[in-house]
Parts: C-alpha cells; structure tokens; sequence
C-alpha cells in the first residue's frame, strides 16, 4: 500500500496497492451497474479525488502506526491491532476502487486520469469481508513467524536467531559450522507453509476479481505496460547480464575449490549454498578474502575501519545523510532519530529485515533496522535512506502519486549513492586511508569487491519472482514448493543445497520477503537501474573518465538531477521519469557492463583454461 513502500505485509498484500501503475485493464471488466446508470463530472471526479486524498492520509496512518509497533514489539496483541487496522484501510481502499469507476472515460486532466487508473488497481484483496480478514491474520502471522524465529537445537537455552545465525554464515569459514547454521535458519520456515499455502490462494481471489489471471499476473501489470511485455523485458536485460555472472560463478567456485578442496567445494557443478558468505547465497562480499584477485594489494575495508573507530549505529546514519545532504538535499527531519529504531531492542522481538517507512504522507519517515558495525550495514542504511529522500521529496504530491516512478526506482536511489563510494570518496571521510592514484591491482580488487555483490545479486533477484509467479499461476503447485525453489536456485545461480531438500522443508520461506510477501523482482530491477542513475549523476556532475572510478559525491547538480526524478513520485508512467535524470525512457544494463569491464577483462583470460558453467 502507497504510504510505505517498504513495507512489505501492507506494500504487498495489497499487491503493493496504490503503488503501481496500470496495465490494460479496461476491455476485460464488465462495467458495473451504477456506472452507467449516473453520469458524472468532471468536477466531481476531482472533488472524489480531493476527498479521497484526505481520508487516505487518515486511515492509512492508523494502520501505518500499528504495523510500525507490530514490527517493532511482536507480540499476539501487536499483530492481532496491525492486521486489524491494515483489514480497515483496505476494506475502505476497496470501496474507494469499486466508487471511482463512475468517474471512468470522462474527459479529464492527465494527472486526475492516471491517479483514478492507479486507485482502481490498487487494492488486489478479496471484496468478501471474512476472505480479506484471513488474509490480513495470515500476513501478519507469516511475518510474526519470521521475525520471532528461532534456531533451538538443545531446548530454550540453545536458541539462537537470525542474527547469530548469519554471523556464523557470513564470517566462518568452518564448513561443519557454515551448515549447521545454514540448516538451522530453515527450521524456521517449514512450520509457515501451511498458512502459505492459504495466503497464495487468497491473493489470487484478490487479483482475479481485478480481471488477472492470478497475482503473479497482477504483480506483472504494475508497470505501465501490460504484464506479458514487463515479463519480457525482465528476459531482456538478464540475457545482457548473464555472461556477467558466469564469468564471476566460475572464478568464485575455482577459488573455493582452492580453499575448501573437492569434497566440500567440487570445481565443477552448482556452489553448495552455505560456502558463499549470506545466509541466502544472495550477495557475496563477505568472501571477499577467500577470492580477492591480489591479496597483497590495496581494497576498501570499511568494517575495519568502522570497527576501529568505534562507530556508532546513529554515527553510521548520520554519515550516510550526510552524503545526501552533501548533495543539496535537505536534513533529515529531527522526528526521524527520535522515532526510527536502529538497533536491536535486547527484550522483545523485532523485525530486523532493514526497512524505512512513511508514516503519514507528510514527514513521519523512520528507519527500521538492527544495525552492526560494517560495510554491509552502512550500504544498508545508504539504501534506506534512499527510501526516505524518495518518500520526502513526492511529499507534494497527492497520495496516490506518493510512490516510485515504478517500484525498482525505489530500490535503485540509495544504492546508487552507494556506487560513488569510491576509494577516494571513502578516504575523504575517513573509512579508507588515503592513496595516491590506485594502482591497477587496487581496481581489480574494489571491482572485485562490489561485483561479489552487484553481479552475485543478479539471478537471485530475477528468481525469487519467477519461483512466486509459478506459485500464483499453480505451475509450482504446494506439493513442490521446495523443488520449484531448488531447480530455479540451480538453473540461474548455479548453487545447491548442502545437503539434500525436500517437501518436508520451505527454504523459500526462509527468507524474509515470502513471508513478509514483499515482490522481489524491484530488487533485481534497482540492480540494473543504479548503474544507469550512477552514469547519469556522474555526467550532471562533469565527470569524465572510466565509468567504475566516478563519485559524484558532492556535486549539488547531480543531486538536483535526481531530486527532479524523486519529486515526480508515481505521477507520471516511469520512462518519462526515468527520461528525466538518464534522458532514456528504457532499462539498460550498458552501465553495468561499461562499469564491470576492468573486472571482465581480467575474468575473462583466467576462465578460458576453465569450464565455466554448472
Ligand atoms: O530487502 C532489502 C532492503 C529493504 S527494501 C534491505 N533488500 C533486498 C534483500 O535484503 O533481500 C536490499 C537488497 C535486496
Ligand atoms: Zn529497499
């Protein structure tokens, strides 16, 4: 739902409801009765509008609150006043819908048409009121059951959460360990696949009643542009990427191979999961070390550097926003350090899953996170305050055009910023010594270091939707779940499991955004879209060289390039807000390749003695 694009049970129950803009509904719904029965006006398409705007603000902050303490305090009473105050808005959401098509064809001003368009796709939830309360008791349980879940192998005192569990995951280098934790965190998930099961077929009730398909369908069509073309154009710009990750597959397991030896790491076939340094094998920085192209030569150390002069979580925060702020944009308002939570509460349980909100259309932004000293937490809170500076600047808008151009642009600003983290830049605050001109082992090694996580990202971003599109169209049925995971994990990652899987585990639920119900595929769109924002801001900079070693930190016309595309919110179809800052109305992954190439000319003489492939 449109005032907190983040987050996720309402952005995506609701199949992230006002956000998305509209495919080609029209010619597939009966009209209803009383549309042709009353005509209307102009005038009062606008008064509807204007009133709808108000009320949105109102009820849609109550279940804002309440899912903000549901996230921050889990408990049964918190959960039972989220789903119930979330059941509300969108039982009102849906009224709304069903009353704004009276005002259908009616000549009227652009801006007024669109946001009547994006009202009446925005709510993808049954109409029958005990059909939509389950589904609100069913995300708000999936999400509770993540968030509260727990690794126990030896009773109450052996518990060990998220948190621990990743620790082990991302630093270990004891493979016994690395499985035993990666084994641990799926104890969690298997318990929620009943209720999965359930969820999947009610948003299909919701999205069939809009006239889709099934939801994967009504997913699709959010991006002005009928849901067939989008899935396309997701083929499109992964066959740009994809040589891109087998270069990088292929020198990641030749390394690991090195390390570990044949019987925990083969040098041929799919990576086991758990060598790879993230609890869902999704980014790959933490084995830097293991892979580093030129160990003795120069490469970024942030977490040494944060840890060394003892950051704290609010110092960390302020230093990203001092990146925007650095940028033209403005401060952060004081409300966001006193209501955000950036670390973990030691005495009730949270959702740590990284998250930034919107409370009220109006300036009530907060972060939610469990913030640890490293480089991964400080790209983590770039990104989400990405989030905030987008939901600050449409502020003007009406509400329903309070959402990104199209949810990947959402994803995309923060991490953005963060590809102008550059040696230079990171030794001009202080989380990097400073050098001279790096040399040219000193590129390979920061090339290195950022494809483990942009390139690594790739084909996990692409298949976490395809394996949910399956689900909602019955492809992957509930009987295969888990199969459908793994094949998808195999065929685009070229990863396996540790040890065998089967129906009796839910290793997709084990990780947050399927039982948070978050759509994924924004993530592997932001992935692609950052490298084009990055090259666009570094031309409004006045930077000219090799795209990779560009920051355009700093420089207040690249940021006000990029507040005219945040400003726009959702208020007009997003190639001509992606026009605006790239002057392109298309996706492209020509950034990324161009940003890459040092990294893929050195990959590409050391992987043609291999057999690259799985
Ligand atoms: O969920 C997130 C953000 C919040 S929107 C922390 N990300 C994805 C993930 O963690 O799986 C950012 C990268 C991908
Ligand atoms: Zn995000």
């Amino acid at each position: 739902m449109m005032s907190f694009p983040q987050r996720p049970l309402l952005a995506a129950l609701a199949a992230a409801g006002l956000l998305s803009a509209c495919a080609l509904l029209g010619d597939r719904e009966a009209q209803p009765e009383s549309a042709a029965a009353t005509p209307a006006t102009p005038a009062q398409a606008q008064a509807f509008l204007a009133e709808y705007d108000a009320q949105a603000r109102e009820i849609a902050r109550e279940a804002a609150q309440a899912a903000w303490v549901q996230a921050t305090y889990i408990t049964p009473d918190t959960q039972a006043l989220a789903a119930k105050a979330y059941e509300r808005y969108l039982a009102w959401n849906s009224e709304q819908a069903l009353a704004a098509r009276r005002y259908e064809g009616l000549p009227l001003d652009a801006a007024s048409a669109r946001q009547l368009r994006l009202l009446r796709l925005s709510n993808g939830v049954p109409t029958d009121a005990e059909q939509l309360r389950e589904l609100t008791v069913l995300g708000s349980r999936l999400e509770a059951a993540y968030g509260s879940g727990r690794y126990c192998p030896d009773g109450e005192d052996s518990c060990r959460d998220l948190g621990d569990l990743e620790e082990v995951i991302d630093h270990s280098r004891d493979p016994d360990a690395l499985r035993e934790a990666w084994l641990g965190w799926r104890t969690v998930s298997p318990p929620m696949r009943e209720d999965y099961g359930r969820f999947v077929e009610l948003q299909n009730v919701g999205a069939r009643e809009l006239g889709f398909a099934d939801a994967g369908e009504y997913w699709r069509a959010r991006y002005d542009m009928p849901a067939d073309a989008f899935a396309d154009e997701v083929e499109r710009l992964w066959a740009q990427v994809e040589p891109l990750y087998e270069a990088l597959h292929c020198e990641v397991r030749a390394q690991l191979n090195e390390h570990y030896g044949d019987a925990v790491a083969p040098a041929t076939g799919p990576i086991p999961a758990h060598l790879l340094g993230n609890m869902w094998s999704q980014q790959w920085s933490n084995i830097y070390p293991l892979v580093a192209p030129y160990p003795q030569a120069q490469a970024p150390d942030v977490t040494s550097a944060l840890v060394a002069q003892d950051y704290s979580a609010e110092q960390m925060v302020r230093q990203a926003e001092g990146f925007y702020t650095d940028l033209g944009m403005r401060a952060l308002p004081e409300s966001f350090y006193r209501k955000s939570m950036l670390v973990k509460p030691r005495d009730r349980d949270v959702v740590c899953h990284a998250s930034a909100w919107d409370i009220d259309f109006a300036g009530d932004v907060r972060i939610k996170m469990c913030i640890k000293p490293d480089a991964d937490n400080l790209s983590t809170i770039y990104h989400e305050l990405g989030h905030i500076y987008y939901d600050l600047a449409y502020n003007k808008q009406p509400v329903i055009f309070q959402s990104g151009a199209h949810d990947g642009f959402h994803e995309a600003i923060g991490d953005t910023m963060v590809l102008s983290m550059t040696p230079d830049y990171l030794a001009s605050v202080g989380l990097m010594p400073a050098g001279g001109r790096p040399t040219e082992q000193a590129v390979i090694n920061t090339q290195m270091q950022m494809a483990l996580d942009k390139i690594a990202f790739l084909p996990f971003g692409l298949l976490v939707d395809k394996w949910r599109w399956k689900v909602f169209s019955g492809e992957i049925d509930a009987q295969s779940y888990n199969q459908g995971w793994w094949d998808l994990r195999q065929t685009y990652q070229g990863i396996a499991p540790p040890v065998p899987r089967s129906e009796l585990h839910f290793d997709a639920g084990a990780k947050y955004h399927i039982p948070g119900n978050t759509p994924y595929m924004r993530y592997f769109l932001a992935h692609i879209l950052q490298f084009q924002f990055y090259a666009a801001m570094c031309d409004a900079a006045g930077y000219e060289g090799p795209l990779h070693q560009c920051s355009f930190a700093g420089s207040e016309e690249a940021g006000a390039k990029m507040w005219a595309l945040l400003e726009a919110g959702q208020s007009r179809p997003w190639p001509e807000t992606l026009a605006l800052l790239t002057g392109s109305p298309q996706m492209d992954a020509a950034a990324v390749i161009r940003y890459f190439q040092p990294l893929l000319d050195w990959l590409e003489p050391r992987n043609r003695a291999r057999q690259c492939g799985w």
